[in-house]
């Protein structure tokens, strides 16, 4: 503080003494902070000095929106009223709409505490036991891409750090080429790509007259982008619209992509919530895998074990030789060491004994059916309440058909913003609800807001 009020540069306290009238009343208030400092600076007759406290040097720096997802939430917590509903961001509650921890998490928490680990620093690519247990569950234990090592496995800050240490490597080695991604698709991944400068463009996916897939959009956009782009596919659970490919569309899909010599990039932050089983919602990544193509998968726990917090996640890449593999995973140590250095242990230990036990394991997948299950009555209750209340005659069937965690209305920012600002009901502005924040007993409530902003907002 003292040498900051000793050398203040003299531009700046008279921009000071002009910007912040405000602060100059504060003399003699008594107030803490600045004014405090002035008030004693008054006292020893240096004044002038004291005002340079005041001017920031991070005058020019513009406020930042909310951002469109976690703002939601931020926004749902200031609101008083009874009636409030999250339907913002995709995170698991219970029916009484609580935060749920898995009990095999806390089981394999309790294994964790009884072993005693210690706290020492992973190395920069994360623990092996978890890079192991996670690629097998990716691409299954029995896949030969792992068995001929041509798997590169580092674990990331959970699917948002795993798809930005994926894009910075992209910037990297590819600074030619261009990401495709969906449209629409999660908000961050814009973020993601812009940050580590990665062009990007959109291709048709979401189809608002048939609420559903724009296949032929989709293709057509993936075969115009050129030759060799990094196209970003939602490997099951599309976010935010809920409609996924068929096995049939995912290998008309994969046909395009090899032909166009694209590099796909999966994410996959829902593994086991489409359709509540692991092994059936890795389909799109395996088929590829099948094809013989490299790719990459940018993976989540935040969902499925209902991790959020502990950041724990992975970026795999899949080569054509183990050799290539080394290469690559050198070159993503390298990219991580200057950002984060190494990745935290707490999750990774969660997910390796998960995971790794087939006890665990079995139960784990258990709960992960309850998990998806309970989404899927809400879904329906949803529905009925809808078309028993709707008199209009509107189809509201296409919430069927979506899956995950969350459902796309079709409602507009007008109609999304009643729904808050009328309802008490918080959303993203998209027209995404995410059902895994609505219990059964909510639902005629949801369904009134929803007919309500649908018919009268335009
Ligand atoms: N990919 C997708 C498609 C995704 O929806 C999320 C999270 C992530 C990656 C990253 O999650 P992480 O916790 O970094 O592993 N989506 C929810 C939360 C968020 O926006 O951060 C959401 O859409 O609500």
């Amino acid at each position: 503080m003292a040498s900051l009020a000793l050398s203040p540069p003299p531009a700046a306290s008279a921009v000071a003494l002009r910007r912040n009238p405000k602060q100059r009343s504060l003399v003699g208030i008594g107030k803490r902070s600045s004014s405090d400092l002035f008030v004693k600076e008054k006292a020893l007759g240096r004044v002038s000095m004291s005002v340079a406290v005041n001017v920031s040097r991070f005058e020019g720096v513009t406020m930042a929106p909310p951002d469109p997802i976690l703002g939601v939430s931020e926004a749902y917590k200031a609101d008083t009223d009874n009636l409030k509903l999250n339907l913002g961001v995709g995170a698991y509650r219970t029916e009484e709409l609580q935060p749920y921890v898995l009990n095999v998490v806390k089981k394999a928490e309790n294994l964790m505490l009884e072993k005693g680990e210690n706290k020492e620093y992973l190395p920069i690519e994360g623990l092996a036991a978890f890079n192991k247990v996670t690629a097998e569950l990716m691409f299954g234990a029995d896949n030969p891409v792992i068995q001929q090592g041509r798997v590169t496995t580092v674990q990331g800050l959970s699917g948002t750090g795993s798809l930005r240490l994926a894009a910075a490597f992209i910037q990297r080695y590819f600074p030619e080429s261009k990401a495709l991604i969906s449209s629409p698709t999660w908000g961050n991944h814009k973020n993601i790509f812009n940050d580590a400068r990665v062009p990007w463009s959109e291709y048709r996916y979401y189809d608002p007259r048939t609420v559903g897939l724009d296949f032929e959009g989709m293709i057509a956009d993936i075969k115009a982008a050129p030759d060799g782009s990094f196209v970003l596919l939602h490997g099951c659970a599309h976010n935010p619209t809920g409609i996924d490919p068929t096995p049939e569309q995912w290998k008309k899909i994969a046909d395009v992509i090899q032909e166009k010599n694209h590099i796909p990039f999966f994410d996959v932050a829902y593994q086991g919530f489409a359709s509540g089983s692991l092994d059936e919602d890795a389909y799109s990544v395996r088929l590829f895998v099948e094809r013989g193509l490299e790719l990459l998968v940018a993976q989540s726990y935040s969902k499925n074990l209902g991790l959020y917090a502990e950041r724990i996640g992975a970026i795999n890449v899949v080569c054509s030789s183990p050799d290539a593999s080394a290469r690559v995973k050198s070159q993503l140590k390298r990219i991580a060491r200057p950002m984060y250095s190494n990745p935290p242990v707490h999750g990774a230990r969660i997910v390796a004994n998960v995971v790794g036990d087939p006890t665990l394991f079995g139960e784990w997948k258990k709960e992960m059916e309850q998990m998806a299950g309970r989404i899927k009555n809400v879904r329906q209750r949803l529905y009925d309440s809808l078309s028993q209340k709707d008199t209009s005659g509107k189809d509201w069937s296409f919430i069927l058909k979506q899956i995950g965690m969350f459902s796309f209305t079709g409602l507009n920012k007008a109609q999304s913003d009643s729904m808050t600002d009328k309802w008490h009901v918080y959303m993203t502005k998209d027209g995404r609800i995410s059902l895994a924040g609505l219990s059964l007993s909510k639902c005629e409530y949801l369904a009134d807001a929803i007919i309500d902003s649908f018919h009268n907002i335009s």
